[in-house]
C-alpha cells in the first residue's frame, strides 16, 4: 500500500516546515490504519478514556488515556508520569510495536534519529472539548521530540512561541496528519480550539490525538 504514493511527488505525503524545529507529515496513517484502529480499541478495553481533575479541580473537557512504561496523569495534586493507571491501579496497556514505529519513523524523516517513546498519550475530543494553550513540561529531558498524531475529526491547533504573551498561528490538523515537535519548538505553547461539530467517516463524532513522548 505505501508503494502505492511516493514521498516527492505526492502533495498529500510531503514533509511541511512549521517553525524551526517543527514539522508535519500529512497522510501518514492509511496503510496502518486498521492496524492503529484495532490497537486502540484493544487498548481502551484496558484503559478507558476518562476525564482527568487539574490540580485546580477542574474536570478537563479532554478525555484522555495512555500506553507504555508510563502515562501522564493529573489529579489534585499535580501532573506527572505515572507507571500504573490510576483508575484500575495496574500498569498502563503496552505500547503497539506499530504505534512505536510509526512514530519512531516519523521522528527520523524529521532529523530526529533514534527516537524511542516509552509513553503514548492518547486524548479523545468530543465536538466542545478544547485544549487551553500550555507547554509540555512534564517530562525529563527536553531533548527528545514530541511526535503526534491526529485521527478523526479536524481541529484548529493554535501554535505559539516560547511566552504565552506571543500570538500563536492557527493550523488545521486533519486525519492522518503527523507533526514533529522538537528542538527550538519542543518548548513552544500550544493548545486546540473546541472541536466544531461533525462525523468521521471511520471515527464518528470525535477527534484522537496520539502524542508520543521520551517522558522517562
Ligand atoms: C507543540 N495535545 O497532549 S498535539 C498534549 O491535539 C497536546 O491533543 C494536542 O497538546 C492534541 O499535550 C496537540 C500537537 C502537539 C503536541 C505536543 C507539543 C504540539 C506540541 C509539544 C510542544 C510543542
Ligand atoms: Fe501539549
Amino acid at each position: 500500500m505505501d508503494g502505492l504514493f511516493n514521498d516527492q511527488t505526492d502533495p498529500n505525503l510531503s514533509q511541511q516546515h512549521i517553525s524551526p524545529g517543527a514539522s508535519i507529515l500529512r497522510n501518514r496513517i492509511a496503510p496502518d490504519s486498521d492496524a492503529i484502529m484495532a490497537e486502540l480499541s484493544a487498548i481502551l478495553a484496558q484503559a478507558p478514556f476518562r476525564h482527568m481533575t487539574t490540580p485546580g479541580g477542574l474536570k478537563m473537557s479532554v478525555a484522555m488515556t495512555n500506553c507504555g512504561t508510563a502515562g501522564w496523569v493529573s489529579d489534585r495534586k499535580g501532573y506527572r508520569y505515572s507507571p500504573h493507571d490510576p483508575d484500575s491501579g495496574r500498569p498502563w496497556p503496552r505500547m503497539p510495536k506499530v504505534f512505536q514505529t510509526l512514530a519512531t519513523q516519523a521522528a527520523a524523516k524529521c532529523g530526529f534519529t533514534g527516537f524511542v517513546p516509552d509513553v503514548c498519550l492518547i486524548n479523545r475530543y468530543e465536538p466542545g472539548a478544547r485544549l487551553t494553550p500550555h507547554q509540555d513540561k512534564d517530562e525529563r529531558d527536553f531533548e527528545a521530540p514530541i511526535v503526534s498524531f491526529s485521527l478523526g475529526l479536524s481541529a484548529v491547533f493554535l501554535f505559539g512561541g516560547l511566552k504565552r504573551t506571543e500570538r500563536p498561528i492557527k493550523m488545521m490538523l486533519d486525519h492522518g496528519d503527523c507533526v514533529v515537535w522538537g528542538g527550538p519548538a519542543r518548548l513552544a505553547f500550544h493548545g486546540i480550539m473546541p472541536l466544531k461539530e461533525g462525523v468521521h467517516p471511520i471515527l464518528g463524532r470525535q477527534r484522537l490525538n496520539l502524542t508520543f513522548r521520551k517522558a522517562l
